[in-house]
């Protein structure tokens, strides 16, 4: 009798559990790794699923943050434990020192077990994001199932810099909202967040030698909203949430043009003593600091001394563009100082493209925006160059002539031209090796609020990321609008508000 229940028994929970089916056509990952070898079977993630980790106490966090995730979308709770011994089955995280590449990591999945090896815990953060895309949430009466097919995987970038930047000056945007932007672009494997902190209308870092800079530089925007601004406390909370997934922040102060906002906070900074106005237009291009005026080195020193502290990442951005109201005569000399300023604290300057103009040390990076010659020079100098063409990259323009919200100086952007472009052949005689990434700007003269940051970047942010992590031989826009086609429940499932393009074939 015994023999026939225990029969009936299993023979009813197979019934009511049939194996999970997963399969890798279903999964269209952004970016695309550099292998891909798909097995059959699926792993099924159940609540009693252990996750193994050997490595060290980096690697335990994110290992943690993958269990977190998880938790966030099943209710499960999937226990840690250490382990340096062979493991059968579970989900094991492991350093590997035969990754070599930076960011690295390698995936074995099979039916019980699923290995994610790495180089260090960013390499294994790189990964979790692959393991996320992986996994198929199924959802019937009995609750919730995951899997994850059973698939080989090797992948590693192809630049180190795969960046986006948020212009918090012409719009202020919260903490809260910046977070939601960073874990968005850690989904896509985007490693670094400039933040355009400050210009003509609006500063938004205090600087705790120049309160006037946040006081009164920070109380507008564009069309004379209230603004805002971060406290140092703010802005670090920001970097750690950053750091913690891997991305660097760079702090952007834009000068000597772009400066308006300064310029209104305090009159010693102007040539002739007089504080302008309050900005909230969108012109570009007629305020500049005093070149010859001492005070304003003062200033800039202050500002990047007190950056630095608050800044772990390698790089200050010091702007540099459109300065229309300096003459080069000007602008050279002041570049050339503020560059060793932010040398003598440590970091490394990073300058919008005709920042070229000035003697460059070998070490600052160029960011390629509009003038090619400007990045030509750029590279003869010998500097690198940061690849953010403004009729591909910039996402604040719009994608057709009715889109709503952005602006068209560069020109429109689909969701096609965004993706179908390759920095390493975009400007001739610029090849992959003077290059260090790519980054896409969203400028925030129209963007208020966080749908309309999402409607801008959503989908184009993840043909960014795919441009620079994948191998330029695996990027093909016929498949990769398939792929992002799949992406479709996923981004419905965060709540982005995703522009729609008809070009791509939803799922
Ligand atoms: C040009 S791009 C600018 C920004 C504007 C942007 C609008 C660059 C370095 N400067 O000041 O916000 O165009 O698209």
């Amino acid at each position: 009798g015994k023999t026939i229940f225990l029969f009936l028994f299993i023979f009813a929970s197979c019934s009511k559990k049939p194996k999970l089916q997963t399969s890798m056509e279903d999964i269209g990952l952004i970016p695309i790794p550099v292998s891909v070898d798909s097995q059959p079977g699926t792993f099924e993630i159940l609540e009693s699923t252990p996750i193994y980790v050997n490595g060290d106490d980096e690697l335990v966090k994110v290992a943690n943050y993958f269990s977190e995730t998880i938790h966030i979308i099943s209710d499960f709770h999937l226990e840690i434990a250490s382990s340096s011994e062979e493991i059968k089955s579970g989900v094991l995280f492991k350093i590997s020192s035969e990754i070599k590449n930076e960011e690295g990591y390698k995936i074995t999945a099979s039916e019980n077990l699923i290995t994610l090896e790495a180089k260090d815990a960013e390499g294994a953060f790189r990964g979790v994001q692959t393991l996320l895309q992986l996994l198929s949430v199924q959802e019937n009466a009995d609750g919730i199932r995951l899997g994850i097919p059973a698939v080989k995987i090797e992948d590693y970038p192809q630049y180190e810099y795969r960046g986006s930047m948020l212009d918090v000056s012409r719009h202020f945007f919260s903490v809260d909202e910046v977070k939601r932007y960073i874990d968005l672009m850690a989904s896509y494997k985007l490693n670094v967040l400039h933040l355009h902190l400050t210009d003509d209308q609006g500063w938004r870092i205090e600087i705790k030698s120049w309160p006037k800079l946040t006081k009164i530089g920070g109380s507008t925007e564009v069309d004379g909203g209230d603004g805002g601004f971060y406290t140092q406390e703010q802005y670090k909370d920001i970097v750690n949430y950053a750091a913690a997934r891997y991305i660097t922040i760079i702090p952007e102060i834009d000068m000597p043009g772009h400066t308006n906002a300064a310029l209104a906070s305090y009159p010693e900074l102007n040539c002739d003593g007089n504080a302008p106005e309050l900005y909230t237009g969108t012109e570009v291009g007629f305020s500049s600091l005093c070149i010859d005026k001492e005070i304003t080195y003062k200033f800039v020193e202050d500002v990047i001394k007190e950056l630095v502290e608050i800044t772990p990442g390698p790089y200050i951005h010091i702007g540099g563009d459109e300065s229309h109201s300096t003459e080069l005569e000007d602008y050279i000399p002041f570049v050339t100082r503020v560059q060793d300023m932010v040398y003598k604290y440590g970091k490394t300057p990073i300058g919008w493209d005709e920042i070229r103009h000035a003697k460059l040390k070998k070490a600052s990076i160029v960011q390629f925006w509009a003038n090619k010659e400007n990045a030509k020079a750029a590279v003869k100098q010998g500097v690198k160059v940061l690849m953010s063409p403004s009729a591909r990259s910039y996402m604040d323009m719009k994608y057709d002539s009715i889109t709503p919200l952005g602006l068209q100086w560069a020109g429109l952007i689909n969701v096609k031209k965004a993706y179908n472009w390759n920095p390493a052949t975009l400007v001739d005689s610029i090849s992959k090796k003077d290059i260090i990434g790519v980054e896409a700007p969203l400028w925030a003269e129209t963007i208020e609020t966080m749908e309309d940051i999402e409607y801008m970047t959503f989908p184009r942010l993840l043909g960014y990321a795919e441009i620079s992590w994948s191998p330029d031989s695996l990027r093909n826009w016929e498949t990769y609008k398939l792929r992002l086609a799949k992406q479709y429940k996923d981004l419905k499932l965060k709540n982005v508000n995703l522009y729609e393009s008809k070009m791509v074939p939803w799922e």
